[in-house]
């Protein structure tokens, strides 16, 4: 590697969840590197979470890199680790500049100021694309750094917060440096020889669900790219071999017509390709009779985080639907021979053990192929959070990652609400595999749903729980000895 200027990190932390389903290159940098470039600066991205590299491994790579800037990103659970690798940077060369960004200081950046100032130079408020090189630059120059908007650091002992930076009005504008990516780092585990790429149509979600960062990130706005330049995108990377794509969009679908040519035109080009993404309930009840375009476009895998089966639940979320609309919508999905994965949030101040029971059993009517049993976490930028606070027992960030109990629900502990958790995981999948060892046709899908089962079974946090679980009962596990 030779030197670069600009070194962006993503920090080595892993819960166990989704990085146990494949590697996933980080989008946000690569749109960043691509307007770094433009600008005239070198930079290297170095995915160091899904290289699964420890500190030691980063300190070696910052010392041969040898970066004038690091700038590391971080949501709420990663924050630790993201400072952690400022401090190896700092260690390894003491006149480095250190910048976070992402959604964790965009909200928290006076806290980390506070209890970190040290460690930081600047925080990037925001989306990075425009501010990160002139930033770079103004540093560089010895400029005046009140004129760069969008950033927060110290001057003379005092924090600092510049004008606010105006969301990118045209998002076809920006240019995801790709070229910079070994797609041999990044595979799906579900799919033999596959190549994941993560992709973004648009950015912004028009929803202000209550536990959710992303409305407030984007502060409600929403931006779409032209369906076109977004499929030519995916069309110039599948003939470098990528054949998996995964939507970043919190919201691709929120235009039909938008989204309707999308499909077209993916089913138009028949590039082979599978894809990811994540959409509302509204949206899929809405397509109904378009949903059979979708799998002919290549949509293998639907996320709908329906997150309730109540519906005072649902309404008190603000999920803008119902358990019976939930419901409907999953089971198209499923109908239409698609790979449907849902999650459910627990673990509230009302929780109890009846309760999760109750949620364990319409979880079944649910009965989405893959379901996650969440864990609140409360984000202390999120809608949620003033009712949580009186219930948060746990203050260290890093488990605020929606597997381990932060919260005391009134009724039970944090022990037993694990214990309660993990129960439903077992008592889910039990039922599913055998749903599964029968299926007959669409092989594609079973072999992702077996796989996928393999996945969690070996990389996924629930592997340290199996034993406390008592395990699975012997002819289930016959079962997935048989299958996988
Ligand atoms: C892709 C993704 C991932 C990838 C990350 C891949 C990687 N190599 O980093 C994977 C699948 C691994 C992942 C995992 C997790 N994720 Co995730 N993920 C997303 C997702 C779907 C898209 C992110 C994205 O690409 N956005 C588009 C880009 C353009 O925006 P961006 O990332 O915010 O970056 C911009 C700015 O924030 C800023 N910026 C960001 N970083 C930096 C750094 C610098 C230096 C600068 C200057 C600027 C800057 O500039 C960027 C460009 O404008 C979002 C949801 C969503 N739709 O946004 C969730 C999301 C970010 N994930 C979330 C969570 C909770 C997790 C997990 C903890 C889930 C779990 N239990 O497993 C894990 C953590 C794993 C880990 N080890 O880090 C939450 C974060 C919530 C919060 N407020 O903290 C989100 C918001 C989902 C949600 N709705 O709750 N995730």
């Amino acid at each position: 590697m030779n030197n670069k200027k600009v070194l962006l990190v993503t920090p080595p932390y892993h819960c166990g969840v989704v990085e146990s389903a494949g590697r996933w290159p980080n989008l946000g940098f690569m749109y960043m590197a691509g307007e770094l470039e433009k600008a005239g600066h070198s930079v290297e991205i170095y995915d160091a979470m899904s290289k699964f590299h420890d500190l030691e491994q980063i300190r070696e790579t910052i010392g041969r890199i040898k970066p004038v800037f690091i700038g590391v990103t971080a949501i709420t659970a990663t924050i630790h680790a993201a400072l952690d690798v400022l401090k190896t940077a700092r260690q390894e060369i003491p006149g480095i500049t250190t910048i976070l960004g992402g959604v964790h200081p965009t909200f928290c950046y006076e806290e980390i100021f506070a209890d970190h100032g040290g460690l930081v130079d600047y925080c990037v408020i925001g989306e990075g694309e425009l501010t990160l090189p002139e930033l770079v630059s103004a540093h560089e120059k010895g400029e005046d750094l009140s004129k760069v908007q969008g950033i927060a650091y110290k001057a003379d002992g005092k924090l600092q917060r510049t004008a606010v930076r105006e969301f990118i009005a045209d998002l076809d504008s920006l240019s995801p440096a790709w070229h910079l990516v070994d797609w041999n780092d990044y595979p799906l585990y579900f799919l033999d020889d596959s190549r994941v790429a993560i992709v973004s149509s648009s950015r912004g979600c028009v929803h202000t669900c209550t536990f959710c960062s992303q409305h407030k990130f984007w502060q409600g706005s929403y931006r779409e790219r032209d369906p076109h330049r977004f499929v030519s995108e995916i069309e110039l990377l599948s003939k470098t071999g990528v054949n998996v794509f995964f939507i970043a969009d919190e919201y691709p679908t929120y235009s039909r017509e938008r989204w309707v040519k999308i499909l077209d035109l993916l089913i138009e080009k028949n590039l082979g390709v599978h894809i990811l993404m994540e959409t509302c309930v509204g949206d899929i009840l809405r397509d109904e009779d378009i949903l059979h375009r979708y799998k002919e476009a290549g949509i293998l895998f639907i996320y709908l985080g329906v997150e309730s089966t109540s519906d005072s639940k649902l309404q008190e979320f603000k999920k803008e639907t119902s358990f019976q609309n939930s419901k409907k919508a999953l089971g198209l999905i499923r109908d239409r021979g698609m790979i449907v994965e849902s999650s459910l949030i627990l673990g509230g101040p009302d929780e109890t053990p009846e309760s999760i029971k109750e949620t364990l059993e319409l979880a079944r009517e649910y009965n989405a192929d893959f379901m996650h049993f969440l864990l609140l976490a409360p984000w202390p930028y999120a809608d949620l959070y003033k009712e949580l606070e009186p219930y948060i027992e746990v203050r260290d960030y890093s488990k605020y990652n929606l597997v381990e109990p932060v919260i005391k629900p009134r009724a039970m502990n944090r022990d037993q609400l694990m214990k309660e958790v993990l129960n439903c995981y077992k008592q889910y999948y039990m039922r599913k595999l055998p749903e599964w060892a029968a299926m007959r046709g669409n092989d594609l899908k079973k072999t992702c749903l077996i796989n996928g089962m393999k996945a969690i079974m070996e990389n996924s946090f629930l592997k340290d729980h199996m034993t406390g679980l008592g395990g699975m009962p012997d002819h289930v596990m016959k079962l997935i000895k048989t299958l996988i």
